[in-house]
């Protein structure tokens, strides 16, 4: 089922070319470079290629319409260094060991860069990387320690702290364009561009601190929504506008927009506090797709706009307002959802969309794949790369695996750990192990029914043989995941 023909032929050729024998290595000018641009928290409702209602990001769009759009897009674990973990790994948390944000990525693992370098790609990681140890497989890293932060960041360049002064989101963007330009021309490329951006706390650049100010940013259909339809470990989850993100405001307020709510109150204390909070990130958004735009620029001067893939994405997805809310970790749609476009002219047709079902864990073979490397068997993603010439996959997966599993003791973001499974219509989820046993809870969401997932039907008699399957497609793809 992992194997498809066109991989299989790729797999054939590789296997008599062989990793880490010598061999010609073929031109720069025969396999693509690439580029892979990721954002942190940049939800796909916030992009305007999936929903122009309150984004306009021409310049990611763009990648897009020169290439594919996936419109079915998921993250397997809805959080920053998780994601970071499975980007380069190929695997689901359980088996690359980052569960959570506080763990230290082992660096001494298999990683697609690594397969990169050793089939003769430079390799370089610039930007955040939120993984604790030190880069490895890559020729050049320069990356911003932990967080990072907005204005005259610190960088960590092969190991040595270097304070930069001017804005992120420039910076990160010039580091990556000096280093294209710098390449060695002989070999193929892979860049991880990586922004710090859109993540908290929002620090617009200056010229934008401004922006949007004289209007209303309009409110997520499910803005309102009182969650009492959701079992207790949702809606005790700790990512309310009102009162936990104005207690996070009121903590990192120097660092946030200097506005003061007054003696607001309810729902107008609510409002107030997502129109900080979405003004500040469309305004860390303008940045953030300026400077992309202005990346795409330089590849097509240099010559590389034909033989480079160039992917967009981000590690999670975003609430933003939605529900109430803001952050991620949940497994509702705009948490799971992660933008995902692809832009490659030497392979994939322009102004091209798919339905199918992508996750975080294909992106390491997918590369591999177009890099002509072999996918190693232990990797649990799928290439993309039938879907984005065009063709699906006999047995592609109709349904996917979350999981997420941060301990919920965090100071501003508690929310409970849980697991669950993700059709075209159903959303299965066990959340467990929470603040006592009364939070063990399992929750089905029927999006068709319920497009804004307000209401629990688990409980609901007529979804009885729903559940019975669904639960049935949790343990096949736990067994198979090799989860337990
Ligand atoms: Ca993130």
């Amino acid at each position: 089922m992992r194997v498809y023909p066109i991989f299989l032929a790729s797999i054939v050729f590789l296997s008599n070319i062989g990793l880490g024998e010598d061999r010609p290595v073929r031109g720069a000018q025969d396999r693509p470079n690439i580029v892979y641009i990721m954002t942190d928290d940049h939800a796909s409702q916030m992009m305007s290629a999936y929903d122009d209602s309150r984004a306009s990001t021409p310049n990611l769009d763009r990648i897009g319409e020169e290439g594919m759009l996936f419109r079915n897009s998921f993250c397997s674990n809805s959080l920053c260094a998780p994601s970071r973990a499975t980007l380069l790994t190929g695997k689901y948390s359980h088996k690359n060991g980052q569960l959570g944000n506080r763990d230290v990525f082992d660096g001494g693992q298999q990683t697609f860069p690594k397969l990169l370098q050793a089939a003769g790609y430079q390799t370089a990681m610039i930007g955040k990387w939120h993984l604790k140890s030190d880069p490895t497989g890559f020729d050049y890293w320069n990356v911003l320690p932990g967080q990072g932060v907005y204005v005259n960041p610190v960088l960590i360049e092969m190991g040595e702290r270097k304070t930069h002064e001017g804005y992120v989101t420039d910076i990160i963007t010039d580091k990556a364009i000096d280093w294209v330009r710098a390449r060695d021309k002989s070999k193929p490329f892979m860049l991880c561009y990586h922004h710090k951006a859109p993540h908290a706390q929002w620090v617009p650049d200056e010229k934008y601190d401004r922006l949007f100010e004289d209007e209303d940013v309009p409110y997520p259909e499910n803005y309102n929504d009182d969650e009492s339809g959701r079992v207790s470990p949702v809606q005790g989850a700790t990512n309310q506008l009102t009162p936990d993100m104005l207690k996070r405001w009121k903590a990192f307020g120097a660092k946030m927009n200097k506005e003061d709510p007054g003696e607001l109150e309810g729902q107008a204390l609510k409002d107030w506090m997502y129109q900080q909070y979405v003004k500040d990130y469309k305004r860390v958004m303008v940045s953030v797709d300026e400077n992309v735009g202005r990346f795409m620029e330089f590849l097509k001067t240099e010559g590389l706009g034909e033989n480079t893939i160039v992917i967009y994405t981000a590690d999670n997805g975003m609430f933003i307002g939605d529900h109430g809310r803001f952050d991620k970790r949940l497994m509702d749609e705009e948490s799971l959802r992660i933008p995902l476009v692809v832009r490659y002219p030497n392979g994939i047709k322009a102004g091209s969309v798919t339905d199918a079902y992508s996750l975080n864990v294909d992106y390491a073979p997918t590369i591999l794949d177009y890099a002509g490397v072999s996918i190693p068997g232990d990797m649990q993603g799928h290439s993309l790369r039938p879907i984005l010439e065009g063709k699906r996959p006999k047995g592609w997966r109709k349904l996917i695996y979350y999981h997420y599993y941060e301990h919920p003791d965090f100071q501003f973001q508690d929310v409970p750990p849980h697991y669950g499974v993700r059709d075209d219509r159903y959303k299965l989820i066990h959340y467990y192990k929470t603040r006592g046993i009364d939070d063990d809870a399992w929750e089905l969401l029927d999006m068709k029914k319920d497009p804004q997932e307000l209401t629990n039907v688990y409980d609901n008699p007529e979804y009885k043989g729903v559940i019975k399957r669904l639960k049935k497609e949790l343990v096949r793809l736990r067994s198979e995941l090799d989860v337990e």
